[in-house]
């Protein structure tokens, strides 16, 4: 049946069917790649009894779906097992922390542990009967109170963990201390809280090295080759803020980089439609590596049409950049075993007004990589970087509009005549004393279709002076697009649902809208081939 289906993707991770958010608990565990989810088995649209999904998989890139592990079936879950995290115990024991919504819909936390070690794919799952662990503390609103962490481990022996929470309409990071896992205290002073944010949804909380290796590090490792990054869904904005800063165990307090204060320029893991972000370490290959939820932007009537709603990332190595301002994030290497025939552009003048096709591929499933090399800066334009709301200039000035430098980009899952397009682009402006870069990914034009979310993202980046070339690679899939600009720094995912544009009929084209040439120096595209998933 799916196989007919234009939106469908081909190697994006989808249950078999109906509806999937959050990432929860992935871990590598013995040889094998877990990963669980929000479910709802019942429909495409998020239910009244949401269950764990569980997947495992020795690539991260192809799956064997398992049966659910978590369901709602005691007073302490019984309207939803919601998100939550796994922490490996001593002796390698994992367990999972999740909440559940009670018999009054109060949210709580408990736990589960496999039903035996022995298992490679840890099939079974045994609620703990010291359930629930934790309730609401006061001050705490009763439905505001979940999706709590991995838990770390400080040099006094205790664990922490994180739970996501809100009073009225400001977050809270709430930290807990436990000597055995099941009696947990409330720390007096949340590891953070912000006001107007709505809740702090599906918080993460992990170190990174400093170095600007890609390498990753134990959620536990706390030295002073680390920073740590704290990382929150604000419900109100739907988007995943992070924090870079130091931690100290001994005072529990994380402090945000100084000079993050300063800028004030928000840190957000992808700009696009990608949300519950969950990391975890792959103490197989040394790193750490982010999973996100990417909702749908069509109707529900679509959702019921299709069967199923909602989509995971292609999962994502990420660490802190070598000048500790930012994270990075690359599809994990792996995704690369996908790819097929191969096409290549090098050394191309891309002159104002030009548009090349990238021709030869499956353009409804490609990995396209691509580096523009500059002409000079100085002829930017200017921008008042006061005045501008990033996603508002993305859509006024949307990719067909001439600039100076840029836009310049690709057209993705676009139609021969090109009345749909994706456009992923740059702009390059000057500000006083600095250059700005503006990143796109404009999904406006998308679809002739009416019905759609079609709201474009974007953001503006501070760029060295003096660089000479920038790189975008998009990992496009039938209905989603997800684009890396500056090898990792800017993310941003987008939902699109073509008309004209699908299977034999998209094309992928390269663009310059800006009145200066830029060259492609050098582009490598291939045409994916299907995960298998059974
Ligand atoms: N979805 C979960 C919650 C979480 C929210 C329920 C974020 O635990 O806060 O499915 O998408």
């Amino acid at each position: 049946v799916h196989e007919k289906q234009p939106y469908r993707t081909w190697y994006h991770f989808q249950p078999p069917q109906n509806w999937m958010n959050d990432p929860n608990g992935p871990m590598y565990y013995k040889g094998v790649y877990h990963f669980f989810y929000q479910h709802n088995p019942y429909a495409p649209t998020f239910g009244r009894h949401m269950v764990w999904g569980h997947s495992v998989s020795y690539d991260l890139i192809n799956w064997i779906h398992l049966n659910h592990i978590l369901e709602p079936s005691e007073s302490y879950d019984i309207n939803g097992c919601y998100s939550g995290s796994i922490t490996t115990l001593p002796g390698e024991k994992p367990v999972i922390m999740y909440t559940g919504s009670d018999t009054n819909k109060h949210q709580i936390q408990n736990l589960a542990m496999p039903k035996n070690l022995s298992d490679p794919f840890l099939r079974e799952w045994v609620k703990d009967p010291q359930n629930p662990i934790m309730i609401p503390p006061s001050g705490i609103d009763v439905e505001g109170f979940r999706d709590p962490t991995t838990a770390w481990q400080g040099g006094d022996g205790k664990w922490r963990v994180i739970i996501g929470a809100k009073t009225g309409d400001d977050g809270k990071a709430l930290l807990y201390h436990s000597d055995d896992f099941v009696n947990w205290k409330l720390h007096p002073n949340p590891l953070y809280a912000s006001d107007n944010t709505g809740m702090f949804e599906c918080p993460d909380f992990f170190p990174v090295h400093i170095s600007g290796s890609k390498s990753g590090v134990d959620t536990s490792i706390q030295n002073s080759s680390v920073k740590h990054v704290l990382k929150m869904s604000y419900q109100n904005k739907q988007l995943e803020y992070y924090f870079l800063g130091e931690y100290f165990p001994d005072q529990e307090k994380f402090i945000p980089d100084a000079d993050w204060a300063r800028t004030g320029l928000d840190l957000i893991l992808d700009h696009g439609m990608f949300y519950a972000s969950k990391s975890f370490f792959d103490n197989a290959k040394k790193r750490r590596i982010l999973w996100g939820w990417s909702k749908e932007c069509d109707t529900t009537q679509d959702d019921y049409e299709k069967g199923w709603a909602g989509l995971q990332s292609i999962p994502r190595q990420v660490w802190l950049d070598k000048s500790g301002k930012w994270l990075m994030q690359w599809p994990i290497e792996e995704v690369e075993k996908l790819r097929d025939k191969q096409v290549s552009i090098t050394g191309e003048k891309l002159i104002g007004g030009s548009t090349i096709e990238v021709s030869g591929i499956t353009a409804s499933q490609v990995d396209v990589e691509v580096l523009f090399e500059l002409p000079e800066l100085e002829n930017a334009e200017w921008l008042d970087e006061s005045e501008v709301d990033s996603h508002l200039l993305c859509s006024e000035e949307y990719a067909s509009r001439s600039g100076i430098i840029g836009p310049f980009g690709l057209l993705a899952l676009a139609s021969e005549d090109q009345t749909e397009h994706t456009a992923i682009f740059f702009r390059i402006y000057r500000a006083p004393n600095r250059y700005l870069c503006l990143m796109c990914s404009d999904q406006s034009r998308s679809s002739l279709r009416q019905d759609l979310d079609k709201t474009p993202y974007g953001t503006i980046f501070d760029i060295d002076p003096n660089v000479k070339t920038i790189s975008l690679r998009s990992l496009i899939d039938r209905s989603i697009i997800e684009s890396f600009g500056e090898k990792g720094r800017i993310c941003i995912t987008s939902r699109v649902y073509p008309s004209l544009a699908i299977d034999k009929d998209a094309h992928l084209y390269v663009f310059n809208n800006g009145s200066q040439s830029v060259v492609i120096s050098e582009l490598n595209a291939w045409s994916m081939k299907e995960a298998e998933f059974s």
